[in-house]
C-alpha cells in the first residue's frame, strides 16, 4: 500500500507517517522546496527520515502535484498541508485561502485524474464551528467560522463533500479538534506554554505573555488523532467524522497544569498582552466524537493531564541537555 501525505513535515504528518510505516505502508511525502533543505519534524529523526520518499511540490502548484501523483500512484492520500495558524490568517487571508482552499482543490483534482479508485482524507478543523451554536459540537452542528482560516477550512470541507457526491470518489473529512504533542509548532498556545514552563523552570526565562486565557479548547494528543485518519480510510464508505476528546479546558487551565507539573504557580509568570488577542475569537470548543467511536471504533488514549506533562517533559529534556 502506498500513501501520499501532504504536510508530512508537520506534527500530524510525522505521527501519521510513523503509524503507517508500522502498518507496512510505503510513505511518500510532499515537501515544499526551501533553501535550507529542512524537513520539519523529521530533522530530529534522521533514521525515520530515511524511510520516507520525499518529493518537492506545493499544493498551490497543480503541475507539481500532477507529476507526484503520476509517479507515486497512491492508494491513499492524506491531505494535511495547510496554513494552519489561525491568528496568521487575519494578516495573510489570501495566502490562507490559496493554500487551504485552492490547495485542497488541486489535491482533489489530481486525485480524480490519476487515482480515482483510491481513498482521500482531508484534514478539516473544529474551527468551522467558530461561534458555536451547540454546547457540544457534532457532525450535524451548525457551522459559523470566525476567521479567514475557519472559512477556508469550511470551503475546503464542502469541496470535499461535493467531489464525493459529484464524482463518486472516496473522500473523507476529519473534523479534528485541537490536537497537540511535543512536536507542536511553538506559535500554538499549548507548546508556547510548555516551552515557557520548561525554560522558566531551568532559569532560562522569567515570564510568559499570552492572549485570551479564558478561551476553551478540546485538546487531544496528535498521536491518537492520526489513528482516526487511518481508520476513516479503512471503511467501506466515505464519510465525515468529528475527532475530539469530549473534554474542554481553558488556556488558563492549561497554563496552570503545565506550570504545576514543574512545581511552579503560573500566576507568578503569566501576563496578558493585547497583541495576542484575536479580532474575532472562538471562545469555546467541545467535540462529540460518538460517531467515530461507534463506526470507527476510535478512542483517544491520552488524557489532558498526561498530554500537558508529556509536552513539558519533552521541553525540559530539550533544554536541560544544552
Ligand atoms: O493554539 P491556538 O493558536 O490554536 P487554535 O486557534 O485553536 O487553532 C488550532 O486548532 C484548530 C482546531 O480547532 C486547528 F484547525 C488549527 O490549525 C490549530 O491547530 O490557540 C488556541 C486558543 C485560542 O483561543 C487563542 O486565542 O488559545 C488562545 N491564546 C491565548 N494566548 C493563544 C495565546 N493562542 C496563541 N497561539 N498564542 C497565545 O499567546
Amino acid at each position: 500500500m502506498r500513501a501520499l501525505v501532504s504536510g508530512i513535515t508537520g506534527q500530524d504528518g510525522y505521527y501519521l507517517a510513523k503509524f503507517l510505516l508500522e502498518q507496512g505502508y510505503e510513505i511518500h511525502g510532499i515537501v515544499r522546496r526551501n533553501s535550507q533543505k529542512t524537513y520539519g519534524v523529521w530533522d530530529g529523526d534522521e533514521q525515520g527520515k530515511k524511510l520516507i520518499h520525499f518529493y518537492y511540490g506545493d499544493v498551490t502548484d497543480k503541475t507539481s502535484l500532477d507529476s507526484i501523483y503520476r509517479e507515486v500512484k497512491p492508494n491513499m492520500v492524506f491531505h494535511l498541508a495547510a496554513q494552519s495558524f489561525v491568528q496568521e490568517s487575519w494578516s495573510n487571508p489570501e495566502v490562507t485561502y490559496d493554500v487551504n482552499i485552492k490547495g485542497t482543490l488541486n489535491m482533489l483534482n489530481s486525485f480524480r485524474e490519476y487515482t480515482p479508485e483510491g481513498k482521500f482524507y482531508f484534514a478539516c478543523s473544529s474551527e468551522i464551528y467558530g461561534k458555536v451554536q451547540d454546547e457540544i459540537q457534532s457532525e450535524s452542528s451548525r457551522m459559523w467560522p470566525r476567521s479567514p482560516y475557519g472559512i477556508s477550512k469550511l470551503a475546503a470541507f464542502w469541496t470535499c463533500i461535493n467531489y464525493r457526491e459529484s464524482y463518486n470518489l472516496f473522500v473523507c473529512n476529519g473534523i479534528l479538534f485541537n490536537h497537540e504533542s511535543p512536536f507542536r509548532g511553538i506559535e500554538f498556545v499549548t507548546r508556547k506554554i510548555s516551552l515557557a514552563a520548561a525554560k522558566i523552570k531551568l532559569g532560562l526565562e522569567n515570564h510568559l505573555k499570552l492572549g485570551n486565557l479564558d478561551a476553551k479548547r478540546d485538546w487531544g494528543f496528535s498521536g491518537d488523532y492520526v489513528r482516526a485518519m487511518y481508520l476513516m480510510l479503512q471503511q467501506d464508505n466515505p464519510d465525515d467524522y468529528v475527532i475530539a476528546t469530549g473534554e474542554t479546558h481553558s488556556v488558563g487551565e492549561f497554563a496552570e497544569a503545565a506550570f504545576r507539573s514543574v512545581g511552579l504557580d503560573y500566576r507568578n509568570y503569566v501576563t496578558t498582552d493585547p497583541k495576542y488577542i484575536r479580532p474575532a475569537e472562538v471562545q469555546y470548543l467541545r467535540g462529540d466524537a460518538s460517531k467515530a467511536r461507534r463506526i470507527l471504533g476510535w478512542e483517544p488514549k491520552v488524557k489532558f493531564n498526561e498530554l500537558v506533562k508529556m509536552m513539558v517533559e519533552a521541553d525540559l529534556g530539550r533544554f536541560s541537555k544544552r
